[in-house]
């Protein structure tokens, strides 16, 4: 395995990972750390305490999100960022956005080890809700610090059980009193595993990543009428349940439309009053398309709604469809990206440039500071699985490509 010259430390990165892994573990493997709930908690307090045995200034902002900074010769230049997410999803992985947040811990420790004073200060991130799970925003802290979702809008979001974000927020203690707003940065890095295939198919150690895809995501609420299970008749059933199959059947043929590039998920679905002998009234449910181009992806949005409700309508129930927001296709900042592509290349590990099929803050960081993301392969590609696998020396290989672009950018 290439990488000779490591400048971080493999074994303690993997120390930490175990350890953070720990909270919120699940039975299969895997983690269940829901953003603002005491395993978010608990994750983002041993974060605080290793970033404080560093000597890092931490500092948590409005929406939560979590800033620890090492200073730089010169305080005047503004920080480079590395950072990723500690929630995960109901059934997670222990690497989806741990290892990016870890990997940047241990570029900390390793700088200091290392007697290294770089230029410009750094700081480590961990934000908020990036997986949207338990709150149905994704990318909601970083949205919030780029100014996507004002902060009352996202104060007020509220999960199954009428919870509000500004309420659990405020139940862990991770309500700061920084303002959640961008401020000036030189760049930012984010380490994340591909939660895909192609590195591993490929035997790639390093994912070059040049941007991420277009997104579209909804919240659907089919309306029928609750009735008798024994005692209603085809003819005058509003069955919510049918017509949700329906819709979901074409979640699934717009997706088909467009090929293996097309993606298309109904992943959250609450029937009412869900009991055995009633016809289902209504089904809550979410939908999300994704795809490469934003063309594509308006296009879906100018279609899906108007066919979901005729879906609907023919079997006697409403549609009201509420489109959440769009993310469109972000392409990364091609001097970051290249410092990342450099680091692979003189640290001799095999990359090839990649586009995110998944989501990340950086996605929304972007709009305000050069940004660019660092991938590593995941066993058979799996990922929002607890069996999402990937090995010590893979963790170690994106680490080593993060010191050496962070360092790099810090020291321009
Ligand atoms: O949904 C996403 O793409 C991210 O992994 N949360
Ligand atoms: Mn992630
Ligand atoms: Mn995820
Ligand atoms: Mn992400």
């Amino acid at each position: 395995m290439a990488g000779t010259n490591q400048r971080i430390d493999a074994g303690r990165l993997w120390n930490s990972l175990m350890s953070m892994a720990e909270i919120g573990a699940t039975p299969k493997g895997g983690v269940r750390r829901l953003t603002l709930t005491p395993e978010d908690q608990a994750g983002r307090e041993r974060l605080a305490g290793w970033c404080r045995d560093l000597g890092l200034t931490l500092r948590v902002d409005a929406i939560g999100n979590m800033f620890a900074r090492r200073e730089g010769r010169d305080p005047s230049r503004p920080p480079v960022l590395m950072g990723s997410h500690l929630d995960s999803q109901p059934s997670g992985g222990k690497f989806d956005g741990a290892l990016g947040v870890l990997a940047g811990l241990e570029v900390m420790r390793s700088l200091n080890e290392l007697n290294i004073a770089t230029e410009a200060p750094i700081e480590l991130v961990n934000w908020t809700d990036e997986e949207g799970s338990r709150f149905g925003h994704s990318l909601m802290g970083s949205g919030v610090w780029s100014g996507v979702f004002t902060p009352d809008k996202a104060y007020a979001l509220r999960d199954v059980d009428g919870i509000t974000v500004g309420e659990a927020l405020d139940s862990i203690g991770f309500r700061g009193e920084h303002p959640a707003t961008p401020f000036e940065a030189d760049a930012y890095f984010e380490l994340h595993i591909e939660q895909g295939p192609i590195l591993e198919r490929e035997a790639r150690q390093i994912g070059v990543v040049t941007g991420a895809q277009a997104q579209v995501w909804y919240d659907a609420v089919i309306t029928g009428q609750d009735s008798h299970a024994g005692t209603t008749p085809p003819s005058t059933r509003r069955d919510a349940l049918l017509a949700a199959a329906r819709v979901i059947e074409l979640v699934d043929a717009t997706m088909r439309k467009r090929g293996e590039d097309g993606r298309g998920t109904v992943g959250f679905l609450q029937v009412h009053p869900n009991s055995r002998n009633v016809v289902p009234g209504e089904v809550r449910f979410s939908v999300e398309f994704r795809h490469p181009t934003v063309e594509q992806v308006e296009a879906i949005a100018g279609s899906f709604p108007g066919e979901a409700g005729k879906a609907a309508a023919a079997n006697g129930c409403q549609l009201p469809l509420t489109e959440l927001y769009r993310i469109p296709a972000q392409p990364f900042d091609a001097s970051c990206v290249a410092l990342v592509r450099a680091a692979a290349a003189r640290l001799g590990y095999a990359s090839r440039d990649i586009i995110s099929g998944a989501g990340h803050d950086a996605v929304y960081v972007a709009r305000h500071v050069p940004t660019a993301m660092i991938f590593t392969p995941c066993k058979d590609g799996l990922s929002h699985n607890e069996e999402e696998s990937i090995l010590p020396e893979e963790a170690a290989a994106g680490c080593q490509v993060l010191f050496e672009a962070v360092l790099a950018r810090a020291n321009r």
